[in-house]
């Protein structure tokens, strides 16, 4: 079997916020008691001691809390955040962790109800423009390979009040910030910056729904298109809009621009399910395969799960111990599916008709013998 990095999985990441996440859902409270971010440094660290996971990610708000009155201080040696982020840099270097991506929360904060870059409100917009600056630069003192825009808030209930003439110029002004930003402080720790499209969740719709959407609007509104991709969260994201997985990977890598993957299950046109790979009643088929075209086409890079534990699973008596066995079930999923999609080799199909093609990359894929047909 293929160990992770010698196939197409350079490192697996383990996000800040998946670990951290209480289990709250809109029919009931926390599940699980919420832990401070040094906590999570820790279970993150424990994970890359145990080998499960050699990289992280996070929002700004899942390191330390934002103050709008106070957007600079990260750079004041005399604040608590200045401080707590040295502690955790500290924890995640001791571990040897690599830091994948930073985001920017423009959703969790209530002032961002309406948006955080397409925010109809220009006060808002500036507000939201200084925490990306903050975002950042923290993610610049971790050494993030990348900053990633979800586009979390960025979208509508009521169309007939949304400025359509603007909203998209709004939303090409503060990517293109990003990357004035990075490239003003000179920020070279940044390889790129990436779009994680999302359909619907928490707005009714969301301003970039697909990976089509993200790669037509970096390509056709933005200054500098060659800095930016996209993370698609697969099969989530895209399975809410009733999108293939595997297609999606062949487009963005036609299109050079799958940057990272986002990763869990889903079942088909639900709300977002974030079920940790391969769990859950559907989907081994659609990422098994996805493995297989990543092979296929020769990407290499970091898959990151962005998921949590069922909500029925967690353990409010061992709330570190839950958190740890969900980062071992992805890790151990991540390992299956590869494995899964190492049996499979198209070569040998290509001359069979398409149902005998995909039967065969089942039998394949199971090991199994040709089962007997006849009595
Ligand atoms: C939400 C989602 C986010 C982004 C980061 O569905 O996927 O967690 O990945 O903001
Ligand atoms: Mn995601």
């Amino acid at each position: 079997m293929l160990m992770f990095n010698q196939g197409c999985v350079t490192q697996r990441s383990v996000p800040f916020w998946t670990v951290g996440n209480p289990l709250v859902d809109p029919f009931g409270g926390a599940v699980l008691p919420k832990i401070d971010s040094l906590e999570v440094a820790r279970i993150i660290a424990w994970a890359a001691h145990e080998g499960y996971c050699e990289a992280t990610s996070a929002h700004d708000d899942d390191l330390v809390p934002w103050n709008p009155e106070q957007p600079e201080d990260d750079l004041d040696p005399s604040s608590p955040v200045y401080r707590k982020l040295r502690e955790l840099k500290a924890i995640l270097d001791e571990a040897g962790l690599s830091f994948n991506t930073i985001t920017c929360s423009l959703h969790g904060n209530t002032l961002f109800r309406n948006g955080g870059l397409t925010n109809p409100d220009p006060e808002l917009r500036r507000l939201a423009r200084l925490k990306v600056e903050r975002t950042i630069r923290i993610g610049h003192f971790f050494g993030a390979r990348y900053y990633t825009y979800w586009v979390a808030r960025d979208g509508f209930e009521v169309p007939a009040i949304v400025d359509w003439k603007e909203v998209y110029n709004w939303l090409a002004d503060g990517l293109d910030h990003v990357y004035d930003y990075i490239k003003e402080q000179k920020l070279d720790n940044y390889v790129g910056a990436t779009v994680e499209p999302k359909p619907n969740e928490p707005r009714g719709q969301m301003f970039l729904p697909t990976s089509g959407h993200a790669v037509g609007f970096i390509c056709g509104k933005l200054k500098h298109p060659e800095f930016w991709g996209v993370n698609p969260e697969l099969l989530q994201h895209e399975s809410m809009a009733l999108l293939n997985a595997v297609m999606t990977v062949g487009y963005l890598c036609s299109m050079n621009r799958l940057s990272f993957l986002h990763f869990g299950c889903q079942i088909k046109a639900q709300f977002d399910n974030d079920f940790p790979p391969l769990i859950g009643p559907e989907g081994l088929k659609e990422t098994v395969m996805m493995f297989v075209a990543l092979r296929e086409i020769g990407w290499k890079g970091v898959v990151e799960y962005d998921c949590h534990m069922l909500r029925a699973e967690g353990d409010p008596n061992d709330s570190i111990g839950c958190r740890k066995q969900f980062i071992k079930d992805s890790t151990r999923a991540l390992g299956i599916a590869l494995a899964l999609a190492e049996r499979i080799r198209p070569q040998e199909l290509a001359k069979l008709t398409q149902s005998a093609a995909d039967l065969t990359s089942i039998v394949q894929m199971c090991a199994l013998p040709e089962p007997r047909l006849t009595r």
